[in-house]
């Protein structure tokens, strides 16, 4: 393991403060290992800036010594973009970098800082009286910074868009030291290159994020939300296109998940039992976020013809807040409930939303084809077209041996995305899980475009080095 000499630490200490140093193991090891475990490369030194200014002499540093940065949120990234590659980087943490600068309740628009929780963030707009409407589960640990970097989506991408689509724009220390000034609170911004966009999902590799401007949306008035039983992936396409047609964007959630998933969390006792009123195949949680003037029950009158025209099988509808937050636990624990279950070989990928039932028929098929007691898991944001084709190991199967034979798994996977038109990252990025992965896949047109950028923004490779490129 490479030790920081005593040059870096001295130089690093007259820039944030030996008090904003973590250097040893103990301390540096929840920054290191991420949610997955699978990366663990060592880092020199974590360091932790206290404002702005710091961040930029820090990155102006490492930009005179090449030094590589990992800038680092609340770690809860999928694929080790967040955590070293070589062993010689030093990890920045946003983490003290966490104010809400400015808050424009009439202009639908707030400015946070990088390393502001979601749920901070959440919270802010809910104070204003207003909606920051992306949700992802590990809402207490995932920070601003870090959610624009990887560009994440959630459980209400389809009403309300990705991180990229709710951010106006951002502030960001790019590799020379320099910072670029794109917070905007405009909604209309026609001068050129869109230089805000190509950080938000970089993944850290051109500059980093320090602060954005996010949009605000009008609180709903109350939820309808539904737990419903239905036999088959193409039943629940069908009921997607149903509800979409009646409520418009007022459907904001539709998810996805085969009865495996709710088996594991009865099994871990991770819930106390189904909040279906029977088992099914297949479940969907929709969630109908109510707006002005529309009438509280349209959810259910929509899934009431889907009952009477046998598109699904069953309905239910949670009756208070309490079972509305069952409802959403048993779909944000499934990532949890799967890591209980042993190792899991994972593919977020995205194809057209009416291909969503081919792709899992065949994958589930050429699965178990190489492997017969692969166990499926399938899950995830139908009405964005973007499955989490998970597959947990065989009971009983060594967890290293599975995963050593995860690629047949890949490429059986890989190609029938490929075939249907899909992309091989949905929503998790790149990072240095699926370096390879797009090298062979991205247009390389735009794979040439993208290494170009980057090698003039970032000369000397500092930025996140070994990540999206190898
Ligand atoms: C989710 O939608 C996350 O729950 C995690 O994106 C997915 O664990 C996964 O594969
Ligand atoms: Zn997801």
């Amino acid at each position: 393991m490479k030790q920081v000499s005593d040059k870096t630490l001295q130089a690093l200490t007259d820039i944030i403060g030996a008090q904003n140093i973590l250097r040893d193991d103990e301390a540096m090891a929840p920054y290191i290992v991420e949610l997955r475990g699978r990366f663990h490369t060592p880092a020199l030194a974590i360091a932790i800036p206290e404002t702005i200014e710091q961040l930029q002499k820090l990155v102006s540093w490492a930009n005179d010594n090449r030094i590589g940065l990992v800038p680092q949120g609340g770690n809860t990234g999928m694929v080790g973009g967040q955590v070293p590659k070589r062993g010689n980087e030093i990890i920045v943490s946003m983490a003290k970098l966490n104010r809400v600068r400015h808050m424009d309740a009439s202009g639908g628009y707030m400015c946070v800082e990088a390393g502001v929780t979601l749920k901070n963030a959440q919270k802010a707009a809910d104070d204003a009286g207003l909606l920051f409407p992306l949700a992802i589960a590990p809402q207490e640990k995932a920070q601003i910074g870090g959610i624009l970097s990887s560009n994440a989506g959630g459980l209400q991408v389809l009403a309300y868009g990705y991180a990229r689509q709710l951010c106006l724009g951002v502030e960001a220390v790019m590799a020379n030291g320099s910072l670029y000034q794109g917070l905007s609170g405009l909604k209309k911004d026609n001068t050129g290159y869109d230089l805000s966009s190509l950080l938000v999902g970089a993944e850290g590799t051109l500059g980093i994020i320090s602060a954005a401007t996010l949009k605000l949306f009008p609180k709903p008035k109350g939820f309808e939300t539904a737990f419903i039983n239905l036999s088959s992936p193409k039943a629940a396409l069908t009921l997607y296109s149903e509800l979409l047609k009646r409520l418009g964007t007022s459907l904001t959630t539709f998810e996805m998940m085969p009865d495996f998933g709710m088996q594991m969390q009865i099994r871990h006792k991770m819930i106390e039992k189904n909040p279906a009123a029977k088992n099914s195949e297949w479940y969907v949680l929709a969630q109908m976020s109510q707006l002005p003037g529309q009438s509280t029950n349209a959810l259910s009158t929509a899934l009431d013809s889907a009952l009477n025209d046998r598109v699904i099988e069953h309905f239910t509808i949670a009756k208070d807040e309490r079972i509305r937050r069952q409802m959403w636990k048993v779909r944000e624990q499934l990532s949890g409930a799967q890591s209980k279950e042993g190792a899991s070989i994972k593919h977020d990928i995205s194809v057209p939303i009416s291909a969503v039932p081919e792709l899992i028929e065949r994958g589930i098929e050429a699965a178990k084809t190489i492997l017969p007691d692969i166990r499926p898991c399938p899950f995830g944001h139908l009405g964005d077209g973007n499955i989490h084709f998970n597959f947990s190991q065989p009971v009983g199967a060594d967890p290293k041996a599975y995963m050593d034979g995860a690629m047949k798994i890949h490429e059986a996977i890989y190609g029938i995305v490929t075939d249907l038109g899909g992309s091989i990252s949905a929503e998790h990025g790149i990072g240095q899980l699926k370096t390879e992965l797009l090298k062979h896949h991205k247009d390389p047109v735009a794979y040439d475009m993208m290494k170009k950028i980057k090698l003039v923004l970032d000369p000397n490779n500092i930025m996140n080095p070994g990540k999206l490129f190898d």
